[in-house]
């Protein structure tokens, strides 16, 4: 049957028309994960023509003034510094902040920071992270410390925020600097506070897959006057009339900030999207056995972004992998995020520090998270019929699992 309103999916009843089995594809057009989010084109459009009659592209032009102003009110924080991307962002962090020899980070993450780090010869020491939270351990943290570690990067996963208190006493403790990578988690708090404000900085992205996107783009974000002039500085060559420091090009041009400020007039909107997306996956898989959706706080401000579940296998019967293939066949463009430890990747791989590394909640989670598409493009029916997908593997893993080998075979 045709799904009623817009026709765009067939609702599955019998496993033995999945689309991975020979049947129509669920859906008629790619469901993603990272689908951006758009505002107002017309907005966009309008901003846009007068960057051009302007003729003023780049270099710390209006746009992305007004951008810093909007974001640093929004989140309470002194200094906002607006960047081309946040691996951009998180060098000119970590290098600003003197960070040198060994620096804690979690192995579960995108591997964007991991590599900021090695890319600026700073020691990646790669940190087993929560099984709750999949934020770094601090427990953790404290026994990875040597004399060489000068700081710890936590990354805000999922837009949910580590455990900041435990961190920041350790990193006072030790004399450490903290960064705070919260490529996740614009829009959202601790404790109350929005993210922005904690360790010596923390770095946003704005990449196009983001809840709050500006094409490309991030921002550095501080309390810290002396260091908020040092990356200003960093990220324009070092040069403000002169060369006055070492520096690159980090800047964000303008169409990116007017993109970006447009897409802050609807992010309540967006907010709100991502927010009743989450209740309906909450409600639809709450039945499911072996199929757990990460909660998010509702008492803290979150921007609901990642749709993130943890397959056990032994309890649904179908391994992540395996839901992963049958939602693909579907149209669900389902992701594995981070499918492989950082340290199961290039370079690290072949370092020996990292040959005889085994982080168990990492390498658990690395084979058991899938993130569903969410977004403002997605409603209530795209979501049931997503999870009934998800229901009809599990309740029939044997069978399923009978007939994949059988396809396999063919
Ligand atoms: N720290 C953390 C913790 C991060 O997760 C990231 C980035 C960074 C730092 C670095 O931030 P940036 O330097 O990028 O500002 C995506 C993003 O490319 C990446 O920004 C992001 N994290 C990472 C978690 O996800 P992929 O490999 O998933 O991208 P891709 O191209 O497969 O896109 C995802 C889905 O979105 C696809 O199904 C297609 C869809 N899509 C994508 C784009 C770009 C669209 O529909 N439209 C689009 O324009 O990495």
């Amino acid at each position: 049957m045709l799904g009623k309103k817009n026709k765009k999916y067939l609702i599955k009843k019998d496993i033995k028309n999945f689309a991975i089995f020979g049947g129509l594809p669920s859906f008629s057009k790619k469901m993603h994960v990272g689908l951006p989010n758009i505002g107002n084109r017309r907005q966009l459009l309008k901003r846009i023509n007068r960057i051009l009659d302007n003729k003023w592209l780049t270099n710390n032009g209006y746009y992305v003034q007004e951008l810093e102003k909007s974001i640093a009110r929004r989140l309470k924080v002194k200094h906002c510094i607006a960047v081309c991307n946040a691996t951009i962002g998180l060098e000119i962090a970590i290098r600003a902040l003197n960070l040198k020899g060994e620096v804690i980070i979690p192995a579960f993450t995108f591997i964007a920071p991991v590599h900021a780090l090695q890319w600026l010869g700073v020691k990646p020491v790669f940190c087993d992270v929560e099984p709750a939270s999949h934020n770094i351990d601090p427990f953790q943290v404290e026994r990875l410390l040597s004399p060489q570690t000068t700081g710890i990067l936590g990354v805000h996963l999922w837009g949910r925020a580590c455990d900041i208190d435990r961190l920041t006493d350790i990193a006072q403790k030790n004399n450490l600097k903290i960064l705070f990578d919260a490529a996740h988690a614009f829009d959202c708090s601790y404790k109350g506070r929005m993210l922005g404000n904690f360790g010596d900085a923390e770095v946003f992205s704005f990449h196009a897959t983001k809840y709050f996107n500006t094409f490309e783009g991030g921002a550095i974000v501080t309390n810290d006057d002396e260091l908020a002039k040092k990356i200003r500085l960093m990220k324009n060559f070092g040069f403000s009339g002169n060369v006055l420091s070492l520096g690159i090009n980090g800047k964000m041009n303008e169409v990116s900030a007017a993109m970006g400020l447009t897409g802050l007039e609807v992010i309540e909107d967006l907010k709100l999207a991502n927010y009743r997306n989450y209740k309906y996956y909450q409600n639809e898989l709450k039945d499911i056995p072996g199929v757990f959706l990460l909660a998010y706080d509702e008492t803290e401000k979150c921007n609901y972004q990642y749709i993130v579940l943890e397959i056990d296998k032994a309890l649904t019967g179908i391994s992540r992998d395996q839901m992963m293939n049958i939602l693909l066949a579907e149209n669900v463009i389902a992701k594995r995020y981070f499918h492989q430890p950082c340290y199961h990747v290039e370079p690290y791989c072949s370092f020996s520090y990292c040959r005889k590394l085994h982080l168990p909640v990492v390498e658990k989670l690395s084979s058991s998270v899938l993130v569903l598409p969410s977004g403002s493009s997605i409603g209530q029916s795209d979501i049931k019929n997503i999870c009934q997908i998800i229901r009809l593997a599990a309740r029939n893993s044997k069978e399923v699992r009978s007939r994949m080998r059988d396809f396999s075979r063919k």
